[in-house]
């Protein structure tokens, strides 16, 4: 068989692009309610210890799946959307596709792996090497999924394999699968999510063999040593040492600003990356910032990015219409907010983009 075609997108590339993004909606997901105590949710993935669902002699942990979030978004009929999952342990995909995004006509879903050493139980210095092999066991595998004109194609850069041994060792290396392994070898459950993670990968492989894009392999090229130092985001914030939150947050502003430059307002919902960059009164945001709940925060985005849209079809706006980014953590993003975070994808996907008082309005 002949092997699939690589897609290399350069960065600058991207950034010469004519599109532009409504919104980007983006998911930290740290795999629980982390800021409110390590509360379990529908991105808690299958026997990991919560608080709400700890591992214990009777209950493994979380007796549940980890919904597909990305996927199903792909299949709601929508014009124009860019669809993908990131992890900060591969910054040029990372960065890559924060940048396409922004820069893709319609609007956009990611969904980012984000390290949680206070919630996940581990030491602080990990982070990096636990997001790695995230992806490399296949627990994480990053791929994109393009709608244009209604049609979607799937491509992927990494992690579709299930490497048994690495996913052990994935699981091992933190306190909130511990119970899997001692007092007693729990091997129906480790076979479970192993399991069910390849299940998924399976389903993802032939969606990508349906609906794969001619080059399906994304090789994002990205010369971080010429990309500008972001001015988003102020250094000072008050995350645990040692937070993926805090390596996803300047890689999305790092990108972004490169797209952006100081014309983007974030929206931020109730969460660790809110709470952290918005103490004691300050913020840490150097641009707009809004904080809002998991209901409407997604809401307000659409909002905030149609509303400078028909300002400026009106003529009461002259500027260039701000870029906007939602995020949300993953008990915002799958759980409370799930709703309207659908309504405004699609909406700002097809309504705005068959809208012809709001079509390139930049
Ligand atoms: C409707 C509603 N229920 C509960 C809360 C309380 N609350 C604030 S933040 C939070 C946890 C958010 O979890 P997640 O979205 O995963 O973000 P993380 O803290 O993990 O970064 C909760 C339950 C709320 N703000 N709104
Ligand atoms: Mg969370």
């Amino acid at each position: 068989m002949s092997q699939p075609e690589r897609n290399i997108i350069k960065f600058e590339d991207i950034l010469a692009k004519d599109e532009k993004s409504n919104v980007l909606f983006f998911n930290y997901d740290n795999e629980a309610f982390m800021n409110t105590g390590i509360q379990e949710s529908g991105g808690t993935p299958p026997f990991a210890s919560t608080t709400t669902g700890p591992g214990g002699e009777k209950i493994p942990g979380k007796i549940g799946i980890k919904q597909d979030l990305v996927t199903p978004f792909a299949f709601f009929g929508t014009k124009s959307l860019f669809l993908a999952t990131a992890n900060p342990a591969y910054p040029n995909d990372f960065m890559g596709k924060i940048a396409e995004a922004l820069k893709t006509n319609g609007s956009a879903f990611i969904q980012s792996y984000s390290d949680c050493m206070r919630g996940w139980r581990h030491g602080a210095s990990d982070a990096l090497a636990i997001s790695k092999l995230a992806t490399d066991c296949g627990y994480w595998p990053l791929y994109t999924i393009r709608v244009k004109e209604g049609v979607l194609k799937f491509s992927y850069y990494r992690g579709l394999d299930v490497d048994k041994e690495k996913f052990i060792e994935y699981l091992k290396s933190m306190g909130r699968f511990k119970h899997l392994f001692k007092p007693k070898f729990l091997e129906r459950e480790i076979d479970e999510i192993i399991h069910l993670t390849e299940l998924r990968n399976n389903r993802l492989k032939k969606l990508i063999e349906a609906f794969g894009a001619e080059k399906p392999i994304d090789i994002y090229r990205v010369n971080r040593k010429k990309l500008e130092p972001q001015e988003h985001l102020l250094p000072g914030h008050g995350l645990c040492p040692g937070c993926g939150a805090g390596m996803v947050l300047n890689q999305m502003a790092t990108a972004a600003y490169a797209v952006s430059g100081n014309n983007m307002i974030y929206v931020n919902n109730t969460s660790c990356s809110e709470v952290s960059t918005s103490k004691d009164f300050v913020t840490s945001w150097k641009v707009p910032w809004v904080h809002h709940l998991f209901e409407s925060g997604a809401t307000i985005a659409d909002a905030i990015s149609t509303s400078y849209k028909i300002l400026k079809s009106k003529g009461y706006f002259e500027g260039e219409v701000p870029y906007v980014i939602h995020i949300g953590g993953d008990g915002s993003t799958y759980d409370i907010g799930f709703q309207f975070l659908k309504a405004a994808l699609i909406r700002t996907s097809s309504f705005v983009e068959m809208n012809e008082y709001l079509v390139n309005q930049k």
